[in-house]
């Protein structure tokens, strides 16, 4: 391992999360099931080879799934308070682990480790929310037009819940899923991305103790590896729901596939976010929400800010100040906490942001702060990018795309309706978000003649949502809701029950049928 890596205790964190055969061809986590070829984890930070891990075959996926079957069983049998009890132990387990998995989240995905750890916390959070939820399953009672007769609905688990994750949150994601499937009586088989295994890896081995201590079947908890799965779930009958995280590219396949088959799929793909910036605007706000929305994770949130919208009045001061702020942005090894930016995950990210621009030149963009490619000492790894801000017009190709990469485009706008259907006009319908102290601004924002988004804030950035809230956005980005509120009836079916408690049998709609 490079010494860069030991500076920053990355061996040692490996090794307190239990993955311990560095580089000797495979690295598994507890109910893993990993017979087939070899998976690579490239760290972006220093372009170290973190550790092999081995990807799951069609035979390790049926045992798996078998595996998961089996577990259902009692699983769902299990009190849902008690079920509870057990992602409580986990949110503790979790919060012992925060450190060294923040740390490899860092190393692993690239984000700094405040975000690493931020991440983690995440996961706490949902652990914590999920708890108080499973004494919460509600459902409605209603009065039934017959008499002595009672109506009521009730929630049931659905079975195993197929989770695909991406590499951008390679941990918080899947726990948003699980604790929530979990308490809901689901067995889960996780996908991580093939870009970030170890994290995968990492958290079934953290959440092992907790069912092991409590006699819980392992095959609540599955993990898999390899791209290949991710179709041998879509496909699969026996997975009822597929929450799937990722690209919309990749999305729209998830979504046909298990749609054929009737399955179910929480998807959450692509953002397109923009904050609007109103003459009304505290600067001084805009300011923090803007360059951590833009620049925060290296700009490969599915919430990063990718666009702003700003009123004429104010734009050249807004230009000048978020140009002053870039200019002092640290870009390098997300580990060490003096730098703010962090490398991409791999090279054809870097290509994929450096295309973006050229695009947007050919197209008309004018570049207000410059791009470009890192180079030199504590670069190599090659993944190190700029920021960059771009004024463009909302109508081009490249700002209509999402672009995973630390690329802020920047518009104006004389009139907010114009802003909000400026926001609006875009294929994705994530997050969004207005800088206004003006009440009547930001109630229209947040009207039915706002923001079309699934998540609309006012003076915050469009990144960084609580856990407490139902994540998730519209139009392209897919329609699944996450985490808070209400998101776990996702992970349920409902079913309605009529009891006759009379001794005749009257039919609904007063229909008559006399035998
Ligand atoms: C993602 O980018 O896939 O709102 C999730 C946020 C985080 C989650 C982002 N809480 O930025």
């Amino acid at each position: 391992m490079a010494t860069l890596t030991d500076q920053f205790g990355i061996q040692e964190a490996l090794s307190k999360l239990g993955i311990q055969e560095i580089n000797e061809g495979t690295s598994t986590g507890s109910n893993s099931f990993a017979n087939g070829e070899i998976i690579e984890s490239y760290s972006p930070v220093d372009g170290t080879l973190i550790a092999k891990v081995k990807a799951s075959t069609q035979e390790d996926y049926e045992a798996a799934v078998a595996k998961a079957q089996e577990a259902f069983k009692s699983w769902r049998l299990v009190p849902a308070p008690k079920r509870g009890e057990i992602v409580r132990q986990m949110g503790e387990e979790l919060r012992k682990y925060k450190e060294p998995l923040g740390q490899l989240v860092s190393y692993e995905m690239g984000k700094s480790l405040q975000e690493g750890l931020g991440e983690v916390q995440e996961m706490i959070d949902i652990c914590d929310f999920a708890v108080g939820l499973s004494r919460q399953l509600y459902g409605l009672t209603m009065h039934s037009e017959r008499p002595m007769h009672r109506m009521y609905e009730q929630y049931h688990p659905v079975g195993i819940v197929g989770i695909i994750s991406a590499f951008n949150f390679p941990v918080a994601v899947w726990s948003w899923n699980a604790m929530l499937a979990w308490v809901c009586g689901d067995v889960c088989i996780w996908k991580p991305s093939e870009k970030t295994p170890l994290c995968g890896i990492a958290c079934q081995n953290i959440i092992k103790t907790v069912l092991e201590r409590n006699n819980i079947p392992e095959g609540v908890s599955c993990l898999i590896n390899g791209r290949d799965n991710g179709d041998r779930m879509n496909t699969d009958k026996r997975l009822p729901l597929v929450s799937f995280t990722g690209s919309t590219r990749v999305g729209r396949h998830v979504s046909k596939t298990v749609a054929e088959r009737f399955g179910n799929t929480i998807l959450e793909l692509g953002g397109n976010n923009a904050i609007i910036v109103s003459e009304h605007a505290d600067i001084n706000m805009v300011l923090v929400g803007a360059v951590f929305g833009a620049v925060g994770t290296a700009g490969q949130r599915c919430t990063t800010t990718r666009r702003l919208i700003v009123h004429e009045s104010v734009y050249d001061k807004t230009i000048e100040v978020l140009k002053s702020a870039y200019g002092q942005l640290k870009i390098g090894n997300p580990l060490d906490s003096n730098n703010h930016v962090g490398p991409l995950i791999d090279k054809d990210s870097v290509q994929n942001y450096l295309d973006a621009i050229e695009k947007a030149k050919q197209e008309g963009g004018n570049v207000i702060v410059e791009g470009g490619v890192m180079q030199g000492e504590g670069y190599e790894s090659g993944c190190y990018v700029k920021p960059c801000i771009i004024e463009a017009k909302n109508s081009f190709e490249i700002v209509q795309h999402e672009t995973f990469a630390p690329i802020l485009y920047v518009m104006k706008y004389n009139d907010l309706e114009e802003a909000i259907a400026m926001q609006n006009d875009v294929p994705q319908g994530l997050s969004s978000s207005i800088f206004t102290s003006n009440m009547r601004e930001m109630e229209l924002f947040l009207s039915h003649a706002g923001s079309d988004c699934g998540i609309a804030n006012v003076n915050i950035g469009t990144s960084g949502a609580e856990i407490g809230g139902a994540f998730g956005g519209e139009k392209e980005t897919g329609g699944g809701r996450e985490s808070g509120s209400d998101a776990w009836k996702a992970y349920m079916r409902r079913q309605t029950n009529t009891i006759n408690y009379g001794s005749e049998l009257p039919l609904a709609q007063g229909i008559r049928f006399d035998l």
